[in-house]
């Protein structure tokens, strides 16, 4: 993702919010009112991605800093450098930091800016995928593996065979094949692989193509050694209700980074964020690869620009992770959340607004 200087929209309407009440930025913050509490205060957290292992909830979360690099268009300020993985027995219970379980240091291809990860099981053995600037500046993702699902992690030598982009997320379907979703338009490069290969001098947002179809998401298969696509990396296609590709131009509804799947009464939930409209929204199909029909927004905007969460269902229900800027107040410094999700009767998800408004 990348956070534009000037971001028209919400900038002005946060602006004009302020001036016409009187308030500074911090009697503003005060003002805040939140629907959970940061999971973890001893080091900032953000793009949560949970799963159950072992009966037990394991986030494998971005680990935040601030590297003293100022704020720009293609996200230099998040300049990550490696991944602590927390654990809790329940909900509500308390977290657990296992402390580092990968740094950038062990990866040897890396350059910088460890962004989302996630991670999967399988026969034994816990995988750790990870998208990180190789050192040409070009995104990639790798894998590291590990026996514990806490970690240490280690990484393979090479990123993952024709890998590009940002946020893998891993999906094990209940017939055990496992899917990788990817990839994040303006500073999580997307854009810049429309033709096959990496312009490196291509746009800095998207395809500025308002008309066409907006750039896809990806998803490939992987395969059983997990370390390997296997096969084609094919589009994650979303659909309208007349089942019409969403456009460039609607940035409230296509698909910008953060993709997470889930499998509900045997249907598909491709979820992601809309970026710099800063919603969660939802597109249901019937099988891992799609097309997904847009069905709506499920989270409102939280605080901070970015927007990223995962899916898990825990003894019988069903929950977001989530985050926000409530500790810090700044857009690279952000705090992992948790809240319960639920599935209406029709198949639609109720929306959650992180302010706690009903
Ligand atoms: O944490 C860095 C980037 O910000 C992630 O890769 C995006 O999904 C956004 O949350």
């Amino acid at each position: 993702m990348i956070k534009p200087i000037i971001e028209t929209k919400r900038v002005w309407l946060l602006l004009l919010y302020g001036l016409s009440a009187g308030l500074t930025n911090a009697q503003q913050a005060s003002k805040a009112t939140y629907l959970s509490q940061p999971l973890i205060k001893s080091i900032y957290t953000a793009d949560p991605s949970a799963h159950v292992f072992n009966g037990k909830i394991y986030i494998y979360p971005s680990h935040d800093i601030d590297a003293g690099i100022a704020e720009n268009d293609n996200g230099d300020h998040f300049a990550m450098r490696d991944y602590h993985i927390l654990s809790m027995d329940k909900i509500d219970g308390p977290v657990t930091d296992h402390g580092v379980g990968l740094d950038i240091k062990n990866i040897p291809w890396a350059g910088r800016q460890l962004w989302a990860p996630d991670a999967a099981y399988k026969n034994g053995t816990y995988y750790l995928y990870f998208p990180v600037k190789d050192k040409n500046d070009v995104f990639r993702i790798g894998v590291a593996t590990s026996k514990n699902p806490a970690g240490p992690f280690k990484a393979q030598p090479q990123p993952i065979p024709g890998s590009f982009s940002i946020d893998p997320a891993v999906f094990t379907d209940t017939d055990g094949s496992t899917y990788m979703y990817f990839g994040g338009i303006w500073g999580g490069q997307l854009q810049r692989w429309a033709t096959g290969k990496y312009e490196a001098n291509g746009s800095k947002t998207d395809l500025m193509h308002d008309d066409e179809p907006a750039l896809s998401c990806k998803v490939v298969k992987l395969k059983g050694n997990m370390l390997e696509f296997d096969g084609k990396v094919k589009d994650v296609v979303i659909v309208d209700d007349v089942h019409k590709p969403l456009l460039t131009k609607d940035h409230n509804r296509r698909f910008f980074e953060g993709s997470w799947m889930h499998k509900y009464k045997g249907k598909y939930y491709f979820t992601y964020s809309t970026g710099d409209t800063h919603f969660l929204a939802y597109a249901v199909g019937n099988n891992p690869w799609g097309p997904f029909v847009y069905k709506g927004t499920f989270m409102k905007p939280v605080e901070g620009w970015t927007t990223h969460h995962s899916i898990v269902e825990f003894k019988g229900k069903w929950y977001i992770f989530y985050h926000d800027t409530q500790l810090s107040g700044k857009t690279h410094l952000r705090n992992i959340k948790v809240t319960e999700l639920h599935h209406n009767a029709d198949g639609s998800i109720q929306i959650i607004d992180p302010s706690g408004s009903k």
